[in-house]
């Protein structure tokens, strides 16, 4: 239409659109992402609502326990809102078509928490050997009205296939979130004990639909504060809110504590007066909360304190206090993540180097907690060498569900497909099918205490995680740990069913986002297996050229090694040697640059500018092509969920419109000032057909920002 009208008189009304659009307030009416994925509207499909009507005319619970309760509760608020019908509950089973109870002897069938749902006849039955079995199973069935599954012939039996399930928070006293970027903590320490806010509730139910059976309300960067008395009572109000959901509480604790909290001369793991001290502490704890979880540590890394100020090791630190918990049942999760700054190793090679010489060390009771990949939680790294290497040691996986590394809480970025790359990888340990996931669920080598956690990105913001898609990475995680061989695709249909929308052709086009969106970050921040290109701090922006950190590893440059010759660490034994942490299947492929992998490929490997890539375009032009293709496709993201209007409720779909925006702002940013530093180095002409940054390198340099979120 503008070509047939004046150019001037196009501009105008152009220029009165872009006004009428600022001065009109965007609509925030409807779901403002409080009530997550258990929002139970009314579903729209009649003739299934009708179907579902029928076949739950009355349900049967005995409710007589705190979690029967909760399901009683759960089934009220959710199935009248859900079918708009009104809910009768039967005193007597036979009458019941729905109906929820213990097996009499425990079933064979069912291990831990797990369920059944069967159909028999007009009635639908839901069992399990626990209670808080038969709420997993509750919100199970739930989630198939949700996700408007049938419900005829149902015959459902599961179990979680790992034992802890659990979050993380990096939560401070004062609130503060370490990489928390949802604002501040849901903890109000100040007010606990006496005052226990609707959050803490809804946050627990959300949890248990889920199956998160654990959680960790502080920070591993831990305060000594949290074992006084009068903290232990705020814990303890916590738990008591947490049991009937099938939640524990645990505690991460500062090693040095016996000396902060009463003044011993020491906190040596084999001083009789510090072993003491922590029995009787734990003793005071299981006192309060009676099923208390346990201790999480971060000991002798990034300043913490631990055994090693005395000389002592990991192991005789975590023994210490397992042996304090296992009377009472309670688990040491003892993380893997030590970055000394006095060790003479590289980051990326000292937890294997510190860990497995001490397989076979620790007590049953203790999980080696590893972050997913060597270095720091980067948008791609390959899995910890530590997956497979201490076979007589349980190992909990620890992801990081909160973006510290990916963008923040604005940009989309859909977890679940790293999560399963890592849970999918083979280590090759025990020859091919020794994945990841089969380590951490300890059937590879028979360990019963399994775990799994994910560094929580919840925080007192109204949508809980700052971003509407940051809700289905706590729901990921979840359900990944509750069962590992579910696909990313299907718990990402799950959660749009449940949260966003039911409309068939929306959901396909939210999921296909969804799925892509993990590797456009990494094409746009990091691709072909670079990492740790972040900016100082508070990790937020692109930083590829600091190079004044106290220690050469410290430093981004450190590790793209971006030089006249090219770019890449080499990690084979002529560099670091971190391939000979891994299997020799993969030592094999790593140390070859033709085999490994082009996503892995600078990772391991330090290569020429004009290398040949298997594509056939020299390294050079295929990194410039990843940086922009990422960049496009946070664009075109955009432009997809703006078709999406209609089928997504006002609030939710401007907060996501929004963040977008910030998205592709903060993509171009990525992919430019990296773009221009890399070619300071290459010399080489930005491949024809790429637009030119808009800013010089010096103007990327030059940005900083202090008041950036969630820093450490
Ligand atoms: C790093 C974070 C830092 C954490 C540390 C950890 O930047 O804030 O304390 O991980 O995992 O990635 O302990």
């Amino acid at each position: 239409m503008c070509i047939k009208i004046r150019p001037f008189f196009c501009g105008l009304i152009l220029g009165l659109l872009s006004l009428y659009t600022l001065a009109t307030p965007a609509d925030f009416s409807g779901e403002d992402g409080y009530r997550l994925w258990l929002k139970y509207d009314e579903l729209d499909n009649t003739k299934l609502k009708k179907a579902y009507i029928k076949q739950l005319s009355g349900v049967y619970l005995d409710a007589s326990s705190a979690t029967g309760k909760v399901i009683k509760q759960e089934l009220e608020l959710a199935l009248p809102a859900l079918l708009g019908k009104p809910l009768t509950f039967n005193t007597k089973a036979d009458n019941a078509s729905l109906r929820i109870q213990l097996n009499q002897s425990p079933s064979a069938l069912i291990s831990g928490d797990g369920f059944s749902i069967q159909s028999q006849g007009k009635h639908l039955n839901i069992t399990a050997n626990t209670q808080v079995g038969l709420l997993y199973g509750t919100f199970h069935f739930l989630r198939l009205v949700q996700t408007e599954q049938s419900l005829a012939k149902l015959d459902i039996t599961q179990s979680p296939k790992i034992q802890l399930r659990m979050l993380n928070h990096w939560d401070d006293l004062d609130r503060h979130t370490e990489r928390g970027f949802a604002g501040e903590s849901i903890f109000d320490w100040h007010k606990l004990p006496d005052y226990k806010e609707q959050r803490y509730y809804d946050y627990a139910r959300a949890n248990a639909s889920i199956g998160i059976n654990g959680i960790v309300p502080i920070n591993v960067n831990s305060n000594a504060l949290i074992l006084s008395p009068a903290y232990l009572q705020k814990v303890q109000a916590l738990a008591d809110v947490f049991r009937p959901y099938g939640i524990k509480v645990y505690l991460s604790i500062k090693f040095s504590s016996p000396q902060q909290l009463d003044g011993l001369a020491t906190s040596d793991p084999l001083d009789k007066q510090v072993q003491q001290w922590w029995q009787n502490k734990t003793a005071e704890i299981y006192k309060l909360i009676p099923d208390f979880g346990g201790f999480l540590v971060k000991a002798n890394s990034e300043g913490q304190p631990g055994p090693g100020d005395y000389g002592r090791t990991h192991a005789d630190g975590a023994n210490m206090l397992a042996k304090a918990l296992k009377p009472f049942g309670g688990n040491v999760l003892w993380r893997a993540f030590v970055y000394a700054h006095d060790s003479e190793h590289e980051r990326s090679l000292q937890a294997y180097t510190e860990f497995v010489p001490l397989d076979g060390q620790f007590e049953d009771n203790v999980s080696v907690q590893v972050k997913n990949g060597p270095i720091d939680f980067q948008p791609r790294e390959p899995f910890s060498p530590l997956f497979g290497a201490m076979p007589q040691t349980s190992l909990a996986m620890e992801f990081q569900v909160t973006q510290e590394y990916l963008g923040f809480s604005t940009h989309l970025a859909y977890l679940g497909t790293m999560y399963k790359e890592v849970l999918d990888a083979d280590t090759h340990v025990k020859g091919t099918g020794s994945s990841v996931a089969k380590v951490i669920d300890g059937s590879l080598e028979g360990h019963s205490l399994s775990v799994m956690a994910g560094v929580a990105n919840i925080g007192a913001d109204r949508n809980w995680t700052g971003h509407i898609f940051g809700q289905a990475n706590w729901y990921v995680l979840g359900r990944l740990a509750w069962d590992h061989e579910l696909s990313a695709e299907q718990i990402a249909h799950e959660w749009v069913a449940m949260t966003l929308t039911h409309d068939v052709k929306s959901s396909e086009q939210i999921v296909a986002m969804m799925m892509a969106s993990r590797e456009n970050i990494v094409n746009y921040m990091t691709p072909l297996g670079l990492h740790h290109l972040m900016d100082t701090g508070h990790h937020y922006g692109p930083g590829p050229w600091v190079d004044n950190l106290g220690r050469a590893d410290w430093n981004p440059t450190y590790y793209h090694r971006a030089d006249d010759f090219g770019i890449g660490l080499d990690r084979t034994s002529k560099g670091t040697n971190g391939v000979s942490q891994y299997a020799p299947y993969w030592q094999e492929i790593f140390s070859d640059p033709a085999k490994t992998p082009d996503e892995l490929l600078l990772w391991f490997h330090h290569l020429p500018w004009d290398y040949k890539m298997r594509s056939g375009q020299t390294l050079w032009q295929e990194l410039v092509a990843h940086y922009y293709t990422g960049a496009a496709a946070a664009e075109q993201m955009q432009q997809d969920w703006l078709t999406l209007k209609n089928n997504i409720e006002p609030n939710q779909f401007n907060q996501v419109r929004m963040a977008l925006a910030i998205q592709v702002k903060e993509a171009k940013w990525w992919r430019d000032a990296c773009v221009l530093y890399f070619q300071s180095y290459s010399k080489m002409p930005l491949p024809m057909g790429f637009e030119k940054p808009k800013h010089s390198l010096e103007y990327y340099q030059s940005l900083k920002f202090p008041y950036a979120p969630g820093q450490g």
